[in-house]
């Protein structure tokens, strides 16, 4: 993973309040970065999903698939996904990560963003099945898209805008999607395709959510 020469790299805090943001350029680096991303375009099972809002359909603009442990659901705008299998190439990303951060995940959420018209709108991933204060590890391959972040209610704290390159690892954890959304937005300029994987950890099955529901 890391380079034999020079210091290893480490996740560096992002200054914040009410939040726990690391980040790492370089946590893979080419050529590895180039051969992860071309055998997840290959691999992975990409669909462009619908999501409801108002009562209207409309299509997601990204792809995305989840992957993960059997039984790790995820329900997202009204729709349930059942994880696929981890296929090898996600399943080593997934313990390069954990072997870094010291966090365990049992999913992914793959996005590919195919070009500067694909995006992700504000939302927190705050969805009951993560828990209160879920970590969330963030690798990005091919193209540097801005990843944005803003305050849920504090006026006086400044919008933060990261650019996500090639092979970096962003982790959110802590209060973080209690306090702040994120989103990346449209670019203005041409763009080629970007990956992103977000590794979570589902902690209760859906079934036992709802009964603790009052
Ligand atoms: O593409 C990204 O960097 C963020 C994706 C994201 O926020 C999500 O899938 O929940
Ligand atoms: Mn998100």
């Amino acid at each position: 993973m890391n380079d034999l020469f020079g210091p290893a790299p480490a996740l560096e805090p992002i200054p914040m309040i009410d939040a726990d943001v690391t980040f790492m350029h370089g946590f893979y680096r080419q050529p590895h970065t180039g051969f992860l991303l071309q055998a997840l375009l290959r691999e992975i099972a990409w669909r462009q999903e619908t999501i409801r809002l108002w009562d209207k359909e409309y299509l997601q603009p990204r792809l995305s698939a989840w992957y993960g442990d059997a039984g790790a659901r995820y329900t997202y705008s009204g729709s349930t996904f059942e994880p696929h299998a981890w296929t090898e190439t996600l399943m080593g990303i997934k313990e390069d990560i954990e072997a870094l951060s010291g966090h365990r995940f049992n999913s992914v959420l793959c996005n590919l963003y195919r070009n500067e018209r694909d995006s992700v709108s504000w939302h927190s991933d705050n969805e009951a099945e993560f828990g209160e204060q879920p970590v969330i590890a963030s690798l990005s391959l091919g193209e540097t898209r801005v990843f944005k972040l803003r305050h849920k209610r504090r006026k006086d704290q400044k919008r933060i805008a990261l650019e996500l390159t090639d092979g970096s690892l962003l982790i959110m954890a802590g209060a973080t999607q209690q306090h702040w959304q994120h989103a990346v937005e449209k670019e203005r300029g041409p763009c080629g395709p970007r990956i992103n994987l977000t590794f979570r950890n589902i902690v209760l099955p859906r079934a036992a959510i709802i009964r603790a529901t009052p």
